[in-house]
């Protein structure tokens, strides 16, 4: 998602060589233009791109310096001449939202991950189901509130959209939520009755924002259609779902420069932590290739309870980390999202992670298996698993899906991995585990056989 610039397009810019000025700038603006146009950015968005970059640098004085500085503000300015950015609360609660858009773009799931993003800043936020049109629409919803402990708004017996909003308007209200989160029906495609019930159930509704929700997969689709929202429903600010994977990242810009709306939000996975603010700056440090230290500090710290990582660096300073440890710290990294939105956050990581940009730490068949070993022992075994005894290992083995040398292997690598974080520690719980974690997987890690 966030190569758009930074890997075939830096390459061939590295190997310009800015010394006979005019004709350097002209192929690096060449290149420029070819790399935008492939990532999907809008023909219009790619001209103004284009003259702002030249124009800067040539003031600069040319050079490779001045140009990727000409185009980090170039970027930068598009993508913040429309206003608003992330989320903005009313004066009189609830905030109400009404969440809109196309078929399959990701609504409900945004919807989901915005109250999470919400309930993260203490916030107390109602879903509400008003998409009537699917039959598991209202179903989905409910079980991604179970699943972030949110409060949600149904009523399977009425048939009117308007009304059940208006009714969770009501109870957000007389229950003092701070946001109300509207989820509505898709069409396929833009059509009048779509834009007919959307337009009857805002004005009726009131809300403070409409978003708009664009699948980034649609590419230039994603710029036509929020420009038709806009125009005939009126939306105040777009969220660009599923830039992730390999989404040409253009979009983005096509949508800040084209639609003349804000872009809020971006969708970078199926999972409830993967939305982020659009903060403009952060996204060209990424697509420069500069990652995103301040957004992963952010993610971060609102997941990791800092007394709790300190405790942890201290037990890998004494070599008392456990497997109870072990399993807490890989559960709190599942709450950090999308390890390939991570990689990317890291400064030079993206570039260098060729092969571990499909690293799914989570669902990897080592960690799932290791996970599943943790699982079956008891808190006490987990503390000093020398409490264990052959006929527990053979049990313990068996539910795992491995065998008890296996069984025995992995408890002999996490004590000399927990030696080694022991003799590297000091600086927190993070670092403890990615010690630990390319202990157990490097040279001579897990034992052959085990999931492969
Ligand atoms: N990779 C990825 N998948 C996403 C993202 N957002 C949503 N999805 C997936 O896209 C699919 C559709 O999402 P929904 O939230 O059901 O979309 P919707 O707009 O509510 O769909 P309808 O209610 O049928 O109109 C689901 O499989 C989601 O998991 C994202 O940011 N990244
Ligand atoms: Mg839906």
């Amino acid at each position: 998602m966030f190569e758009v610039l930074s890997d075939s397009f830096k390459t061939t810019i590295n190997k310009i060589r800015f010394k006979d000025d005019a004709n350097a700038l002209k192929r690096a603006l060449g290149e420029l233009k070819k790399t935008l146009l492939k990532a999907d950015v809008h023909h219009k968005t790619t001209k103004e791109l284009l003259n702002k970059v030249e124009l800067d640098t040539k003031q600069k004085g040319i050079g490779q310096g001045s140009f990727l500085l000409a185009l980090k503000n170039s970027l930068t300015d598009i993508l913040t001449s429309v206003g608003n950015q992330g989320f903005v609360y009313s004066n009189k609660p609830p905030t109400v939202i009404l969440m809109t858009g196309l078929q399959g773009s990701g609504k409900t799931t945004t919807c989901a991950k915005l109250a999470n993003y919400l309930k993260l800043r203490n916030k107390k936020v109602l879903l509400c189901a008003a998409d009537l049109q699917r039959l598991a629409a209202v179903e989905q919803l409910k079980q991604l509130a179970s699943s972030i402990e949110v409060e949600i708004y149904f009523d399977e017996k009425e048939k009117n959209p308007v009304k059940i909003a208006l009714e969770a308007k009501k109870l957000a209200k007389k229950e003092q939520f701070d946001v109300l989160i509207v989820d509505t029906a898709g069409r396929l495609a833009i059509d009048d009755e779509l834009m007919g019930e959307l337009s009857g159930l805002k004005k009726k509704l009131d809300p403070d924002e409409v978003f708009y929700v664009a699948d980034s997969l649609s590419g230039h689709d994603a710029t036509r259609t929020a420009s038709t929202f806009k125009e005939k429903i009126g939306i105040d600010g777009v969220i660009l779902t599923k830039y992730d994977g390999d989404v040409k990242g253009g979009v983005a810009l096509s949508i800040a420069s084209q639609v003349g709306v804000p872009l809020r939000f971006l969708g970078t996975g199926e999972k409830m932590p993967d939305l982020e603010v659009f903060i403009p700056e952060r996204i060209v440090s990424r697509l420069m290739g500069e990652g995103d230290i301040e957004g992963l500090a952010e993610k971060t710290s609102l997941i990791m309870d800092e007394k709790k990582s300190k405790e942890i660096a201290k037990k890998i300073k004494k070599g008392q980390f456990n497997f109870n440890d072990f399993l807490e710290q890989l559960n709190m990294m599942k709450k950090l999202g999308s390890m390939k939105n991570l990689i990317s956050m890291v400064p030079g990581l993206s570039q260098m992670a060729g092969g571990i940009k499909d690293m799914d730490l989570e669902n990897s068949v080592e960690i799932v298996r290791i996970k599943a070993m943790i699982s079956s022992m008891t808190p006490k075994e987990r503390d000093n698993p020398e409490l264990m005894n052959l006929s527990r290992k053979r049990r313990i083995s068996s539910g795992a899906g491995l065998n008890e040398i296996q069984v025995n292997k992995i408890i002999k690598q996490f004590k000399n991995a927990a030696k080694m974080a022991k003799k590297l520690s000091g600086k927190g719980g993070m670092k403890g585990l990615s010690n630990m974690m390319s202990q157990m997987q490097g040279a001579g890690g897990l034992p052959k056989g085990l999931g492969r």
